[in-house]
């Protein structure tokens, strides 16, 4: 069933094998602040598609150049002067992606640097933890440019900072960035002395060292039991628990807790 990633095919992304299942994928025009225009999103449909069936344990999701991601290519929607229908596809292509993201079952680690707006917010809501640094800053500019959220936002963001900050964010241009973008939940960690690449490459290597059944578990089932009712939710829960929890290769990491050779729990050191 394993199936090959040729990494040759993609241009508008940098797709990259790091070594032990951990990828690399890279936003790759930084001369348009990685604007996603419809070939980049294709190249997320194709990839994101494959990985899980590819043995992908992990991916890092990055942008070329001192901004991860400006949003919708405004160049090419202007000179498509597209119809209702046209534009309604467009973003069902970048749904495509962003859920083989989101309920793929492959832990992606999003490295934040520079404008994370617009659409370009859309896609970092859709990997499983984000992380930023001093430059990072989030804005929903639609409300500004006479546009309006498609990839997602009004479904990941929401969910991530709350209806109120999102509604705020559009209707006032508010940008966020800080320590005060981690505490209302748009990213997970915040580097200061090194770069959100370096930590996220960090996390991700930490993700593929799980199993990969559980992190399919992880980074697929928690989201769709979120759209369920809390009685069916749990059902799911009982059927996944009872899959992931039974493998034999969680098996030999729970005799390596009795035998003691497993480590312990303990705090981090501050
Ligand atoms: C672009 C785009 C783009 C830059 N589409 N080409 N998103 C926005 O409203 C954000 C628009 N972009 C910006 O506010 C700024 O470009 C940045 C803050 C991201 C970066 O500023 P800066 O000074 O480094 O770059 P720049 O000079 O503004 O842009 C450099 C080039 O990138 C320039 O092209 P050039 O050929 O003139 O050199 C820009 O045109 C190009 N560029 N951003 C196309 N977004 C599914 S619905 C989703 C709806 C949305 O995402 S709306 C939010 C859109």
């Amino acid at each position: 069933m394993s199936v090959e990633i040729d990494t040759s095919r993609f241009t508008k992304t940098a797709v990259e094998h790091h070594g032990d299942g951990v990828w690399v994928v890279t936003l790759n025009r930084p001369e348009k602040r990685n604007a996603l225009d419809v070939h980049t999103i294709e190249e997320l449909v194709d990839f994101f598609s494959t990985a899980p069936r590819a043995g992908v344990k992990a991916v890092v999701l990055a942008g070329a150049g001192d901004h991860f991601c400006a949003g919708l290519d405004l160049i090419e929607h202007h000179d498509e002067d597209r119809s209702p229908a046209d534009f309604m596809h467009v973003c069902l292509r970048w749904h495509e992606a962003f859920n083989k993201m989101e309920y793929g079952g492959v832990p992606i680690i999003a490295a934040l640097q520079g404008a994370v707006v617009g659409g370009g917010l859309e896609l970092a809501s859709s990997a499983h933890i984000r992380v930023m640094d001093d430059t990072t800053y989030f804005a929903l500019p639609e409300g500004q440019r006479g546009l309006f959220t498609g990839g997602g936002a009004t479904i990941r963001v929401a969910d991530l900072v709350g209806k109120a900050r999102m509604i705020d964010m559009m209707l006032t241009g508010r940008v966020h960035q800080g320590q005060e973008a981690v505490d209302i939940g748009l990213a997970q960690y915040l580097e200061t002395d090194r770069s959100s690449l370096d930590k996220a490459m960090e996390l991700a290597r930490q993700a593929a060292a799980n199993l990969p059944l559980t992190n399919f578990a992880i980074c697929s089932a928690i989201s769709h039991m979120q759209n369920m009712s809390s009685l069916d939710a749990a059902y799911a829960e009982s059927v996944v628990a009872g899959v992931v929890n039974t493998q034999p290769l969680a098996r030999e990491r729970l005799a390596a807790f009795a035998d003691r050779s497993a480590p312990r729990v303990r705090p981090t050191s501050r």
